[in-house]
């Protein structure tokens, strides 16, 4: 059997993984932080009892920032496959958190890359580092491949280009198998609730039901390459079964913009809407709804751009060309774009119908708008 350590495995990617691995018969380790308060929501329920007899699925508490940390779940766990999707992961964020952004993102994979060096697994253990599409920040060709240049626009991008060329200098100093997936934005119901995907499905659901007013955003021009998460962590898996390790682009080749996912999303819960004026003025009206039982009403603005939400400076475009994990890989993406709308919005909406029960009853809903 074999085993794999998953670093952020509390996270969106991570939930995805870990279950995959273990459908495909795998020991699967992964690391979570002490937090205050449980956070391991995303995998509770592939929770399995630390009392129990041969779990397939274990919690080491540990920290990307700690080498001796992370150098004991090494030795103690001897993965064959590290996936390395630990990370600091909001580029918004990182502009007000650098360091510790440097630090996790940077660091971290140097510190997971140096363990495997220091214990002897060099040929043992194969590594997956969760590179991005944020490496080609102000893009430099259309679309994005494995060979266009990079141009990082913040310090999670730029702490992500360290941890992709560390990540190369592994494989051709000391032989390690280390691959780079560079994967463009790919979301899911379980993607965090601060990122534009979610933020707008699960904000236009509870408008929807009237439990919040209004949706505020940043630049509705920003034009990203969105798939869905459940197709890209086989992916993942896929790029350390390969003879020899190589990084790969992993996108649909597809894009839209932020404004259209609004439109798209507004109209799977039967809401058009209309935009009004430009740049920092701009405001989505309710244009008509078709959707019964809702206090909407034509003509109400329910979408605001709120100038907070623009990055000191901006990734405008990204469009990824997937041809080579499509020839080499055979790898199709099989969820489409639309599909991952309707699933974001359809279980956002169950969970607003949740709260409104509790608002109803007379609960205290928490409105929570970053
Ligand atoms: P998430 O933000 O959902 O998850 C990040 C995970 O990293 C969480 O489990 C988080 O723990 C953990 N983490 C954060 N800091 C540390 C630390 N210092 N030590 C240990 N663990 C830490 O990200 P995704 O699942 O969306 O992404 C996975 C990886 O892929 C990330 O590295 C991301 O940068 C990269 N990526 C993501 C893309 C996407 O579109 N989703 C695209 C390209 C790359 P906790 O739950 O406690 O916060
Ligand atoms: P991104 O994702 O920065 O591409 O990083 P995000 O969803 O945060 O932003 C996408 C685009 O939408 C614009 N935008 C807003 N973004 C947020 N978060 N909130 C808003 O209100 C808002 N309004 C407009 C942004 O300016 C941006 O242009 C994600 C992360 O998962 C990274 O870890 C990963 O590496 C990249 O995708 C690929």
């Amino acid at each position: 059997m074999k085993k794999a350590l998953i670093t952020g495995v509390t996270g969106q990617d991570g939930a995805y993984l870990a279950q995959f691995l273990l459908e495909k018969g795998y020991e699967v380790h992964g690391i979570k932080r002490r937090a205050s308060l449980l956070n391991t929501d995303r995998v509770d329920h592939l929770y399995q009892d630390p009392h129990a007899e041969n779990r397939k699925f274990i919690l080491h508490y540990g920290d990307l920032t700690d080498s001796t940390n992370v150098i004991r779940i090494l030795q103690q766990v001897q993965p064959d496959e590290v996936y390395n999707l630990a990370a600091q992961s909001h580029v918004q964020v990182s502009f007000e958190s650098p360091e510790y952004t440097a630090d996790t993102d940077a660091l971290g994979t140097l510190r997971m890359l140096e363990g495997i060096r220091l214990l002897g697994m060099e040929k043992k253990t194969r590594f997956y580092q969760a590179s991005t599409s944020e490496l080609y920040g102000k893009v430099q060709e259309i679309p994005q491949s494995e060979t266009t240049p990079f141009y990082p626009r913040s310090p999670y991008a730029c702490a992500k280009l360290y941890a992709y060329w560390i990540t190369v200098n592994y494989r051709e100093a000391y032989g390690i198998y280390a691959c780079n997936g560079i994967l463009f934005n790919h979301e899911s119901p379980i993607r965090g609730e601060t990122f534009v995907t979610r933020k707008i499905t699960r904000a236009l659901a509870r408008i929807l039901l009237g439990l919040q007013d209004c949706l505020y955003l940043g630049n509705l021009d920003a034009r990203r390459d969105w798939g869905h998460a459940k197709d890209y962590v086989q992916m993942q898996w896929l790029m350390l079964q390969q003879d020899t390790p190589e990084d790969y682009v992993i996108a649909t080749g597809e894009q839209h913009s932020v404004r259209e996912f609004v439109e798209i999303a507004a109209a799977a819960l039967g809401i058009e809407i209309l935009w009004q004026g430009s740049g920092k003025e701009e405001k989505g009206m309710v244009a008509g709804v078709n959707t019964p039982d809702t206090p909407l009403k034509k003509g109400q603005q329910i979408v605001s751009v709120d100038p907070r939400y623009f990055r000191p400076t901006e990734v405008e475009t990204l469009l990824g060309d997937p041809t080579k994990a499509r020839t080499k890989l055979g790898w199709v993406p099989r969820i489409s774009f639309d599909a991952l709308v309707r699933e974001m919005v359809e279980q956002d909406l169950e969970s607003a119908r949740r709260d409104k029960l509790c608002a109803d009853a007379g609960f205290k809903v928490c409105a929570y708008n970053e």
